[in-house]
């Protein structure tokens, strides 16, 4: 089943009032706790039945239109990844989310090796040279967020590997003047798409993930492991971003051609999602990819595309937390 949209324009209202008096980045499981029963008694049933498909891996995203309200949001769209400690703007639309993420029974998680360790992020274009400018405003291909983390049954609390890649990406709309698309594909479509030689190939642990340009870690690259995999409760699972997944072209030629399979797949079957001022989407980081179209305008602060992004995991999946006082907070240290 592919995924969906439902609008949640009835409890927008209620909460649009709620009071939001802590910074969201200092408390954001008690805040999820807290919220997410504010949220639940606000849910229409029908609707949690809905988004536990997709906490369940049933469905690969959920984009919840009108939940939130950023129309009042004033002041320039903010140039930097990491918040300004101070800047209450997005508070809102943060609450909201985390809201969703407790509703859902869902962890909400960051890494000590990413964005100083904070649970939300800015994604609005950034002026200037280096890669974050560059991803800024540019086409994204398909990708899953930290590839070269491992799944969560790869993940052994003793050995020397980071701790799982979040299971969910979280995208809240707080500006998006063009209309600027965010795009999705559903593993299971790119699996009917591809050859089943290809399939084969891409389950081999052969393959190196390189880290993307966010991440600062000593965990470089996961060495030996399969793009593909399947999980005994969820179903296949990936991980990939097109320039970032490495082999020996000359030892594995089929290889490296199913890779290419996998890249023209995603070409073929990724679906547009605009994260639109007051919605949320939900994306499954194993079972579907996303990235997004290109940017129209290269114009900076202002009015821009502002989306928050946040990440989710299973109420099961282990990490390694680094202290009690901040739930949320995975090490990447060894
Ligand atoms: O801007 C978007 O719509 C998605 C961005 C994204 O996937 C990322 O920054 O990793
Ligand atoms: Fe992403």
């Amino acid at each position: 089943m592919g995924g969906f949209s439902i609008d949640m324009s009835y409890l927008r209202k209620q909460v649009a009032d709620w009071e939001v008096p802590r910074d969201p980045l200092e408390d954001p499981t008690g805040i999820a706790v807290e919220f997410g029963k504010k949220l639940q008694e606000l849910t229409q049933a029908e609707h949690l039945s809905k988004l536990n498909l997709l906490v369940r891996s049933a469905i690969p995203w959920i984009h919840l239109k009108n939940l939130h309200d950023s129309s009042a949001v004033i002041g320039d769209t903010p140039l930097d990844l990491p918040p300004q400690l101070g800047d209450k703007r997005w508070w809102h639309s943060a609450y909201a989310t985390l809201a969703l993420l407790g509703m859902l029974n869902l962890k909400v998680v960051s890494y000590t090796c990413e964005n100083k360790g904070w649970v939300s992020v800015h994604l609005t274009p950034k002026p200037g040279t280096g890669f974050q400018a560059e991803n800024s405003l540019g086409a994204m291909g398909g990708h899953t967020d930290a590839l070269h983390f491992p799944f969560p049954d790869e993940f052994e609390e003793a050995e020397q590997i980071p701790p799982p890649a979040p299971d969910f990406v979280v995208l809240t709309g707080i500006r998006n003047p063009e209309s600027v698309n965010t795009r999705v594909a559903r593993l299971a479509k790119l699996l009917e798409t591809i050859s089943s030689q290809a399939q084969d190939w891409l389950r081999q642990p052969i393959f190196l993930f390189r880290k993307q340009d966010t991440f600062q870690t000593e965990f470089k690259n996961l060495i030996g492991y399969p793009v593909l995999k399947q999980h005994n409760t969820y179903g296949d699972f990936v991980r990939f971003i097109s320039s970032r997944v490495v082999l020996d072209a000359d030892l594995y030629q089929d290889a490296a051609k199913a890779l290419e399979e996998l890249k023209a797949a995603l070409e073929e079957c990724r679906e547009p999602i605009c994260v639109a001022p007051g919605d949320i989407v939900l994306v499954n980081n194993r079972t579907a990819l996303h990235g997004r179209e290109a940017l129209q305008k290269q114009e900076f602060g202002g009015n821009t595309r502002w989306l928050i992004r946040t990440y989710g995991y299973r109420h099961d999946t282990q990490g390694r937390f680094k202290e009690k006082s901040k739930p949320h907070l995975l090490s990447c240290d060894r």
